[in-house]
């Protein structure tokens, strides 16, 4: 089985990345038949960027996912513009693309009412971009967040349409959204999501905080009223530090209940920070130690490059011959 998946290079990469993506990575690679994950920096550029932080940020992201357990033995990992198939099947696909299905799409709706300057057609576009990294591998399934379910639709949407049009030569693939965990909320704001891009930080638990930051932030997360323990519509501040409690101690949400049941909301949020605390501690410190040798990350995505190269040809051949490009293949007589 054909395992894809992507991330971005943008900004620090935080719990919710970590919960509702990276883990399954990892988990991916005993799975994948290969598993392929790639730093979607072209994905980057959709919104305003500094070059010199986007190079800097795919070293980060990168050094990230190696700490946090992918072993370029065990999984192809590389950086999406080392790749120019991703971008020539990204134009192929546009003619299977339906226009009004990428007005519907809800993260350009919220991602462009956030953009002060300039809406570029690169954010409209993204979701052909993104069907195309996943198809380019034949993928069957896409380890990913809640946030990307509606993405996932249009790229399944994309490769029957291409089959039905040009014959089956596209895998259709299927997603693979955890069931606990899927959208992490911000701890300031829970009924948004915890996200890189939003304005204050104080809500956010980034992958490499210092230990003390993460009780501070944990310590001042929004809560609800009540004094229950429990999960319920209204109170979802306390929602989602079980849910967040559940998989960093790898239980179920309901044994979190069970176990805090008659506690005070203070306990509480003291042993959540202290279980995040140990959770992420063996990950950053293992950023910390590989972060710093450019030379060896920059090797272990050309690497990458190359083996994701092998898989992506002969299918983008393959799409290439039945839209009608190159020369006709004759038949024997
Ligand atoms: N809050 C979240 N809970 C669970 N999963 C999440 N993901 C993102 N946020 C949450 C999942 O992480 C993967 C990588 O996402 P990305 O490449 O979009 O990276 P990002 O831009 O850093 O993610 P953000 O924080 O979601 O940024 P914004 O909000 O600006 O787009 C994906 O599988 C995603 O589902």
């Amino acid at each position: 089985m054909r395992i894809f998946s992507g991330i971005q290079p943008t900004g620090r990469k935080h719990l919710g990345n970590y919960i509702g993506a990276i883990r399954q990575y990892v988990d991916g690679q005993e799975r994948g038949d290969p598993a392929i994950y790639c730093i979607v920096d072209l994905h980057a550029i959709t919104v305003p960027h500094d070059p010199q932080a986007l190079r800097r940020s795919v070293y980060d992201t990168l050094a990230l996912l190696l700490a946090a357990g992918l072993d370029p033995d065990r999984c192809v990992l590389f950086r999406q513009s080392d790749m120019p198939e991703h971008t020539e099947l990204c134009w192929l696909l546009s003619a299977v693309t339906a226009y009004g299905d990428l007005t519907r799409m809800h993260q350009f709706k919220e991602k462009s009412q956030r953009q002060r300057e300039l809406v570029s057609a690169g954010l409209f576009f993204y979701p052909v971009l993104q069907a195309a990294d996943i198809l380019l591998y034949r993928t069957d399934e896409v380890p990913v967040g809640e946030d990307q379910r509606q993405h996932l639709e249009l790229a399944r949407d994309v490769a029957e349409r291409f089959n039905a049009r040009f014959g089956e030569i596209l895998t259709v693939p299927r997603h693979r959204i955890p069931e606990v965990g899927a959208k992490i909320m911000d701890l300031q704001d829970p009924t948004s999501k915890m996200s890189t891009t939003t304005e204050s930080t104080a809500g956010v638990i980034f992958i490499d905080e210092e230990p003390d930051e993460i009780r501070r932030k944990v310590r001042a997360a929004v809560t609800d009223p009540g004094r229950e323990i429990v999960r319920s519509s209204d109170k979802p501040g306390i929602s989602n530090l079980i849910e967040i409690m559940a998989v960093v101690r790898g239980v179920n949400p309901a044994d979190v209940e069970r176990e805090f049941a008659g506690r005070g909301y203070a306990e509480f949020k003291q042993a959540v920070a202290e279980a995040v605390v140990e959770f992420l501690r063996p990950v950053r410190e293992r950023y910390r130690e590989l972060r710093p040798d450019e030379e060896a990350l920059e090797r272990t995505l050309a690497d990458g490059a190359e083996r994701a190269r092998e898989l992506a040809r002969p299918v983008l051949a393959d799409v290439r011959r039945a839209m009608g490009f190159g020369p006709a293949v004759r038949q024997p007589v």
